[in-house]
């Protein structure tokens, strides 16, 4: 063997002990993203929120598997160390899936994205992923061309996201209609009212409604049956309206944060972590209050998903 294909074989993905007992006994699991700890959370309530994550997911019966990179290496399943790591360190890296092989050649620490998470988490079999609010197209995205990779990605990428909607910083309609294009399938749990990540509603209707863990296990075995479209599956759960920010403090913050980021010319993957950074402080915590509801309710339903659409276990 030579050193170059020596090199080659290190960077297969690295499972978690947790993980690898899941897939030998066919447990649930559920897939986490780490972007959303190292990048969307202000510290240190970010590693307490994984934590949670985390549990939320056990209570419901399923093994979490988040995923990130450590010094190169493609985690599925990062142990608390090296979560607590992600969480604090200096310099960490948001990997979208065009970044995971730069990332590994070069030894980088990174937490992924929507996009890379679903990526990794599909190519280990991995059915149900939770989040927050997915990536999507921004505001003035006419002029800049600023549209997340999580929807293309997602357009060829075999998964369930369970998520609150899009995030109320992008252009909600623009980002449906990309989804209809792109083959992402969309529905919304419990309801035909697209949410809106802060905001319970984020003003479209979709064409599906779900209502249980079952029917979903169910569009999932159809999928795979079929073998008829690679996309993923968006599923939309939205706060309840008690528990949403107010809207009015929501417009007025987004207002704000959208001068600042035009003001300071952020641009490019700064864009979401700057203006969920600005809602976290100048709402004084009461978005990130919302936006930690947000992913425990949706690691709870994934974990529900992935019980429901796993054999032994319905
Ligand atoms: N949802 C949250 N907080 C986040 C994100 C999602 O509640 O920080 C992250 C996800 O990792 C998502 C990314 O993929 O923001 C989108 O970034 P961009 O718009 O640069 O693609
Ligand atoms: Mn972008």
């Amino acid at each position: 063997m030579t050193d170059s294909t020596r090199q080659l074989g290190r960077f297969s993905i690295r499972y978690g002990e947790h993980v690898t007992r899941a897939r030998r006994d066919g447990l649930p699991v559920v897939a986490l993203e780490s972007t959303i700890v190292s990048h969307g959370l202000p510290r240190p309530d970010n590693l307490r929120v994984a934590r949670e994550i985390e549990q939320t997911v056990r209570d419901n019966g399923a093994v979490p598997a988040t995923i990130g990179m450590i010094g190169g290496e493609l985690i599925v399943g990062l142990e608390d160390a090296q979560i607590e790591h992600l969480a604090g360190a200096d310099g960490v890296a948001k990997l979208s899936v065009r970044d995971l092989a730069l990332g590994a050649a070069t030894g980088a620490d990174g937490a992924t994205t929507v996009a890379a998470t679903s990526a990794v988490a599909a190519a280990a079999g991995i059915g149900v992923f939770a989040t927050g609010g997915l990536g999507g197209v921004h505001r003035e995205a006419s002029d800049t061309f600023d549209e997340s990779a999580d929807l293309t990605t997602l357009s060829r990428t075999p998964i369930v996201v369970v998520c609150a909607g899009v995030k109320s910083i992008l252009d909600v309609g623009a980002t449906l209609e990309r989804m209809e294009t792109l083959g992402v399938a969309v529905a919304g749990y419990g309801t035909r009212r697209f949410p809106g990540f802060f905001i319970t509603d984020g003003g479209h209707e979709v064409d599906w409604q779900l209502d249980s863990p079952a029917q979903i296990a169910g569009v999932m075995a159809a999928r795979a049956d079929h073998g008829v479209g690679a996309g993923a599956l968006v599923l939309g759960n939205p706060l309840p309206v008690d528990e949403q920010l107010d809207p009015a403090l929501h417009d007025a913050t987004l207002a704000e944060g959208l001068e600042l980021l035009a003001r300071d010319g952020i641009t490019g993957k700064a864009v979401t972590p700057f203006l969920l950074a600005h809602f976290h402080s100048s709402t004084e915590g009461k978005s990130l209050e919302v936006n930690v509801r947000i992913i425990l309710r949706n690691a709870a339903l994934a974990a529900q998903i992935a019980v429901a659409a796993t054999p032994a276990h319905a």
